[in-house]
């Protein structure tokens, strides 16, 4: 059974351990945020923080700040995310129109009865231009197609009604703003914040533009979301959302958005971005706002992107060769910006094809690094010894310089442009060399730990060894 809305995901959540309330008052400055980047190092639970100095909203933070709670989103063992990932976003399920009275409409608050600063809007970090929304999933449609969008941008709070919109270049919601300005009529965005989480996981689909990150949502969580029409604008909103923050773009106008501590882990720069007017804002009664963190990885911003990243860049490298092993889009590369991928080589080349289709794909990978079956893309040291004993660097590596990158990446020489890189870290076919680490025949026969049990041996750090561990 799916998830039917977030209130049932916190309930399974608290009964697992793995959502802490923290009835303490707890402030909107810097507070909630330093609270959220603690429990993202520690693997820790998600936070609901019941109150928060000026509002009457608690505030979830933290909700996927551990890989684990984006595999419970799906209901798939962590183990197994990243495959049932892959299989379920090719499947969509369409969306339909909710039966009845939405709960997401409870409450509906328009005119002067909307006030952006009643929620508990968090201020994250020290040089940033405010205080920012950042779970907000915007749902707009394309004014040709009418085809809709689902994504994640940050809004800056301005004042009771407005907010700015980061949607960089590239961005499908970019896309949508631009064409209705060209059309000569505002965008109208919907912002939910609170859904179902398989919504929220489904917001990060690497989804070609006109395709429904919602039907993508339906093939995650095995059924159809409900909708229901916003109440002032032509937008269709998921029915059990906690709040939706129901807006037209202005036209003509723009403020200075940023700098805001983004997911490199480095500030992005002040910039100008469009506004956005609240016509409506609507809730559940009783509603709980989301703040989701980003900043120097990982955060639940990284986790967050991790699957869909990794499924697209597996399916890329899939249509090179069907010998894919393994995908990593690592931490240190901020989820994003670099991949590593294991294939078996059946052709001496094609590792270079692979590198160009994965720098090319709208992931934002500046550095691919491909090795063999052997190497655990996932251990760091392995793909360095990789690297240092099967890659030379005049042959195995490509430079391509000046290519659209969808990054926030601080050295780039250009907004959302990169130069690229491609390292083959695959030992060359047929060269007659061993590039093979030397093996002790009967390894797996001759343990060690029992003997050091025995001998009461311990660990630096104090502890013991088990004879059944390994070692
Ligand atoms: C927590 C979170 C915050 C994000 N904030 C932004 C943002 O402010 N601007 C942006 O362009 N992308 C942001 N993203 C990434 C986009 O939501 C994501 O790449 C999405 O797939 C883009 O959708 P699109 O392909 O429909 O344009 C964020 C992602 C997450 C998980
Ligand atoms: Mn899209």
């Amino acid at each position: 059974m799916p998830w039917s809305d977030l209130r049932t995901f916190l309930t399974a959540l608290e009964a697992r351990g793995d959502l802490v309330r923290i009835p303490e008052q707890v402030d909107w400055e810097y507070e909630a945020v330093a609270l959220t980047r603690r429990t993202s190092d520690l693997d820790g639970p998600a936070l609901l923080f019941e109150r928060v100095r000026d509002s009457d909203t608690p505030c979830l933070s933290g909700l996927f700040a551990a890989k684990r709670r984006v595999a419970w989103a799906l209901e798939v063992a962590e183990s197994d995310l990243d495959d049932v990932y892959r299989e379920r976003e090719g499947r969509a399920i369409e969306p339909v129109i909710a039966a009845g009275p939405a709960p997401c409409q409870e409450i509906v608050l328009t005119g002067d009865q909307i006030d952006l600063t009643t929620l508990p809007i968090l201020r994250h970090y020290e040089r940033d231009g405010g205080r920012y929304i950042t779970a907000g999933l915007q749902i707009a449609n394309d004014p040709q197609t009418g085809r809709r969008n689902v994504s994640i941008h940050r809004m800056l709070l301005l004042d009771r009604n407005h907010l700015s919109v980061f949607a960089p270049l590239g961005r499908h919601l970019r896309t949508i703003i631009e064409r209705c300005n060209d059309a000569g009529r505002p965008a109208e965005i919907a912002t939910v914040i609170g859904t179902e989480p398989a919504i929220q996981i489904a917001s990060q689909a690497r989804a070609a533009y006109g395709e429904d990150e919602l039907g993508v949502a339906g093939g995650l969580r095995g059924s159809p979301v409900e909708l229901v029409r916003a109440r002032t604008i032509d937008v269709h909103v998921p029915a059990t959302s906690e709040i939706v923050i129901e807006g037209r773009i202005v036209p003509g106008r723009s403020v200075v958005d940023g700098p805001f501590g983004e997911y490199p882990g480095t500030y992005s720069d002040a910039k100008p971005a469009p506004v956005l007017e609240v016509t409506a804002i609507t809730m559940r009664s009783g509603a709980i706002y989301q703040n989701t963190l980003t900043g120097m990885p990982m955060t639940e911003n990284h986790w967050m992107m991790q699957a869909a990243a990794t499924a697209l860049a597996y399916r890329e490298a899939f249509k090179i060769t069907p010998e894919v092993k393994a995908v990593n889009v690592t931490p240190g590369g901020s989820s994003r910006h670099h991949i590593v991928v294991s294939i078996h080589k059946r052709h001496p080349s094609e590792a270079r094809n692979l590198m160009l289709a994965l720098l090319a794909a709208p992931i934002g990978a500046k550095l691919v690094t491909v090795v063999d079956e052997d190497i655990d893309v996932f251990d760091p040291l392995q793909v360095e010894w990789a690297m240092n004993t099967r890659m030379q660097a005049d042959r195995d590596v490509i430079i391509l310089p000046n290519l659209y990158s969808p990054t926030l990446d601080p050295s780039a020489p250009a907004p959302r442009t990169s130069a690229k890189m491609g390292i083959d870290a695959t030992a060359p076919m047929g060269s007659g060399v061993d590039y093979q680490p030397p093996r002790i025949p009967g390894f797996e026969r001759f343990p060690l730990a029992a003997h050091l049990e025995r001998a009461g041996w311990r660990r630096p750090d104090g502890r013991a060894l088990r004879a059944d561990e390994p070692g």
